[in-house]
């Protein structure tokens, strides 16, 4: 193992020895200005001069990468950290399997890297913007901690991708950095990249399901980007998922505990029908069956992250050694998929139909359906917190061919169960698969602050447990004495 030292000799800590690196080092001193200006102007509103209880990584060995202490956010120490370099790697899958791993981007395969690590870095950034409105709503301290930890993480995952571009790619690498601060959420004329990061977060719930299921494609895009046969890719994006946990954790966490005080003050009211929603909205709770809403929103937003069922981008990428597949080297097969298969969905003449194709255009199909996997877990949790209360409910992820903007059902209307509708029902009836206005009303009307130690909004359960194991009435932000 090579590069586990971390520097702390720069202003941007790493253990890339950035201090023996002049020309990158002040390139990244120079985009760093620009940096802070956008996370001043474009990053959490308010909270920037109080002391935040937050996790920085310090280095990358397993045990010992992050330390917690109180920290301002301006000043949070945003390093760039790759995973240690694994001697002897081979490239695992693709045209060059088990050519020696490249430590320089090789020449043909120039744009394509960079494309992939610009989008990648594009939805770091994206997600700040979206969130950056949250802190003034926290239904706790604990959460407000949490969401200010996930905003410099991505923060740091940025600087991760800003370092490959200005370290790799030379002058347009540098461009594509400044870019990367220009773009913003939502935008007219300069929105972000892909689809869900110009969505709007404007509650918490919005939030929690974005970090369960949109940080969830974060995660499985880094697994397969970890795979690359450009080594500084694969390391970056190996240590990047140690930190992604976490964020999953709150996602998966918080709607658990919505659900939760749902089930909890049903009970203690008496009210057994889920449906029986003007009355267990009246208990100031969020009902389940909008909650499934909000599921059936951001999971079908998801999807869309995935790109196109049958995709050469995909195809391409693979077979140039790049972008591998979710744990790629515990696959058994050859690696190289020409002669293979996938089984994918297609809609056609208004019919759903199962059908075989290259495997190797597949690969966005395999890689969401690993993500859906993945996501069942968190559903089965849901679900127990429910069944535990004895509450007659059951959470389910929608069909795949659901509320789709991208890939083969973009023009389908299809129900969550996956029936396929006229745009005439769909119309009727997609206020009880989707958040209405009204629901999403009701939701922001919760949104009122807490900010006693110890003390959570009524909408949502408190944690079982602390972050870093701090006790229940832990100041996690210094909000009173800043
Ligand atoms: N919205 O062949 P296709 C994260 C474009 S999240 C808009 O179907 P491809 C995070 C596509 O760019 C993970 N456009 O798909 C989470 C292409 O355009 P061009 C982010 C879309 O290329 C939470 C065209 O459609 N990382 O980290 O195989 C918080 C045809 O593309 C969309 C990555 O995504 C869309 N949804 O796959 C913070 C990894 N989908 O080039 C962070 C890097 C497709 O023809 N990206 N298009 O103009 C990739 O691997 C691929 O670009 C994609 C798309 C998986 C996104």
């Amino acid at each position: 193992m090579l590069n586990s030292q971390v520097e702390y000799d720069t202003i941007i800590p790493n253990n890339v020895s950035l201090s023996s690196d002049r020309r990158v080092l002040k390139a990244l001193e120079k985009w760093h200005p620009g940096y802070i200006d956008w996370w001043k102007d474009l990053g959490p509103v308010g909270f920037q001069d109080m002391l935040v209880y937050l996790r920085t990584a310090i280095n990358v060995d397993k045990d010992g990468w992050a330390t917690f202490d109180y920290v301002k956010m301006p000043e949070y120490r945003w390093g760039i950290l790759l995973a240690p370099q694994k001697e002897g790697r081979t490239i695992p899958f693709g045209d060059h399997i088990g050519e020696p791993v490249w430590q320089e981007v090789p020449g043909e395969y120039r744009s394509m890297l960079r494309r992939l690590i610009v989008i990648q870095g594009d939805t770091e950034p994206a997600s700040i913007e979206q969130q950056r409105f949250l802190g003034s709503t926290a239904p706790s301290l604990y959460d407000m901690r949490n969401l200010f930890q996930v905003n410099v993480e991505e923060g740091r995952h940025l600087w991760a991708m800003v370092y490959l571009l200005q370290k790799y790619f030379g002058s347009d690498g540098r461009e594509e950095a400044n870019e990367l601060l220009k773009r913003q959420s939502g935008s007219e004329d300069a929105p972000r990249m892909l689809g869900a990061f110009n969505e709007s977060t404007p509650d918490w719930l919005s939030f929690f399901m974005f970090t369960a299921f949109t940080d969830r494609d974060g995660k499985m895009q880094l697994e397969a980007l970890a795979q690359s046969g450009f080594d500084p890719l694969s390391r970056t994006c190996r240590f990047m998922l140690t930190e992604e946990a976490h964020h999953m954790f709150v996602g998966e966490n918080g709607v658990r505990r919505v659900i939760k005080k749902t089930c909890e003050m049903m009970n203690k009211a008496g009210i057994s029908d889920p449906f029986d929603i003007d009355k267990i909205r009246q208990l100031g709770v969020i009902d389940l069956p909008t909650i499934q809403k909000k599921i059936n929103l951001h999971y079908s937003l998801s999807l869309d992250l995935f790109g196109s069922e049958i995709s050469t981008n995909a195809a391409n990428t693979y077979t140039a050694g790049v972008k591998g597949r979710f744990w790629e080297t515990k696959i058994k097969d050859d690696h190289i998929l020409k002669n293979d298969t996938y089984p994918i969905l297609e809609f056609a003449d208004q019919k759903i139909i199962n059908k075989q194709a290259p495997a190797l255009l597949s690969l966005n199909m395999r890689l969401r359906d690993d993500y859906t996997k993945d996501t069942a877990v968190s559903i089965k949790r849901w679900n127990r917190t429910i069944e535990e209360a004895k509450i007659n409910f059951d959470i389910k992820l929608p069909f795949e061919g659901f509320n789709r903007k991208i890939g083969t059902f973009m023009s389908a209307h299809i129900s969550p169960s996956g029936d396929v509708l006229t745009e005439g029902s769909w119309n009727k009836e997609s206020n009880k698969y989707l958040p209405t206005k009204d629901d999403n009303l009701f939701i922001e009307s919760l949104m009122t602050p807490v900010s006693e130690p110890g003390v959570y909004a009524d909408w949502i359960a408190a944690p079982d447990l602390g972050i870093d194991n701090k006790p229940g009435d832990f100041e996690y932000v210094k909000i009173h004495d800043s």
